[in-house]
């Protein structure tokens, strides 16, 4: 197939899906086109059957916010022309489903046609999408894709009872390499972050208010009461100041490791003890599923599609949204008893390569495509 992909290049889970399947779909032998503002960033290098194109955005004077949707729109009909497209795959509803739509409209007129999938990541439905100004066109551009799929159960039934929607959603669930995210031994890392062998907790985000940061730093103190610890946290974002801030005034500022965005997180995770992932809200959660991959156990809030990832009390802890207290019992519980921690350590492990591997995962798109394309 040619398989004209759409996605946020940036740092994020959805872009981090999107690439990750083009880079598959590529490896497979199908011919993958991503149209985007800026090269994704996991696809830095060249990999064969992957073409790029970018979406030009004009700096008019009399456009005063940049018009990123219609540009958009006119490089996918342009790349769906020439390049000869069997299907474009959008990920994130805003704005990229209603771009494909046009885009399709479009080529309609002109006696073409192109079929078009829209994947739900997170946000898209849960935040953004239910503001007044995007609401209508969300709602529209999912009843008007071709085919849908939400990255869990949750995110489905969240689309369908907020937009009240009665569209087919197909659930295909984030995926992990599994052979790139595994426990690894990086001695030299762990005694950094560890002189004195502390036990080491983790997080890694985009640090948005949704993530809950300081959480993390809220069940560092309470874990350090019992047990010498260090945090590492990873990313960047809006709420780090804040963290920083907090860090200093509970007398953290040498316990808590602020790393900045990093590449190759599967060679840090696997120091960690411990991933902590307290979002307020979380459709998914691919950063726990590469934790998991790495045999770190994850302990968590209850919210999302976080316990379809989670098993409760057998990969890791989910807890009540907000209670750092039971989040922090959870994680002295795991780091106070060796025998726990190799259990859950294991079947996370376990749990990522039976469940979330890509060689389960990429196949249900495909097989999925296939469907829309025969329909
Ligand atoms: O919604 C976001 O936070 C952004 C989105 C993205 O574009 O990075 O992340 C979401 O998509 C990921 C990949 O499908 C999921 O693993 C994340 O759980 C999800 N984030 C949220 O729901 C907060």
């Amino acid at each position: 197939m040619k398989i004209g992909i759409t996605c946020y290049p940036t740092y994020g889970g959805s872009g981090v899906v999107a690439t990750e399947l083009g880079k598959e779909l590529a490896h497979l032998g199908h011919e993958v086109h991503f149209i985007s503002y800026a090269l994704p960033h996991r696809l830095i290098n060249f990999v064969e059957n992957i073409f790029y194109h970018e979406v030009e955005v004009s700096n008019y004077p009399l456009f005063e916010h940049q018009l990123y949707g219609l540009a958009l729109t006119s490089k996918m009909l342009e790349v769906i022309e020439y390049e000869k497209l069997d299907l474009l795959h959008v990920h994130y509803a805003i704005p990229h489903a209603t771009s494909a739509y046009l885009a399709k409209q479009i080529l309609d007129k002109n006696g073409s046609d192109i079929k078009f999938i829209t994947t739900l990541h997170g946000t898209d439905i849960t935040l953004v999408g239910l503001e007044p100004s995007f609401l209508p066109l969300v709602k529209f551009s999912i009843e008007a894709s071709d085919g849908v799929t939400a990255v869990s159960r949750f995110l489905k039934e969240k689309t369908l009872t907020n937009y009240h929607i009665e569209k087919d959603i197909e659930v295909i669930n984030n995926f992990i390499d599994s052979e790139i995210y595994k426990p690894v031994c990086n001695e030299q890392f762990k005694k950094h972050i560890a002189p004195k062998n502390e036990k080491i907790l983790i997080h890694t985000s985009n640090f948005r208010p949704v993530k809950r940061v300081s959480d993390t730093i809220k069940i560092l103190e309470k874990v350090k009461k019992k047990i010498p610890a260090k945090l590492i946290l990873i990313g960047d974002g809006p709420d780090r100041s804040e963290c920083e801030r907090l860090s200093r005034e509970l007398k953290l500022e040498k316990d808590v490791i602020f790393l900045g965005k990093q590449d190759g997180l599967e060679n840090l995770l696997s120091v960690a003890d411990i991933f902590l992932m307290p979002s307020q809200s979380e459709s998914f959660g691919l950063s726990a599923l590469e934790a998991m991959s790495c045999g770190v156990p994850v302990i968590s809030s209850s919210v999302g599609g976080l316990p379809e990832l989670i098993v409760h009390n057998n990969t890791g802890f989910i807890a009540e949204f907000a209670d750092v207290d039971r989040m922090a019992k959870y994680a002295l519980e795991l780091l106070t008893n060796k025998k726990k921690f190799d259990f859950f350590s294991k079947n996370s492990r376990e749990r990522a390569e039976k469940v979330f591997e890509k060689k389960l995962i990429v196949p249900q798109y495909i097989k999925y495509y296939e469907k829309i394309l025969s329909e």
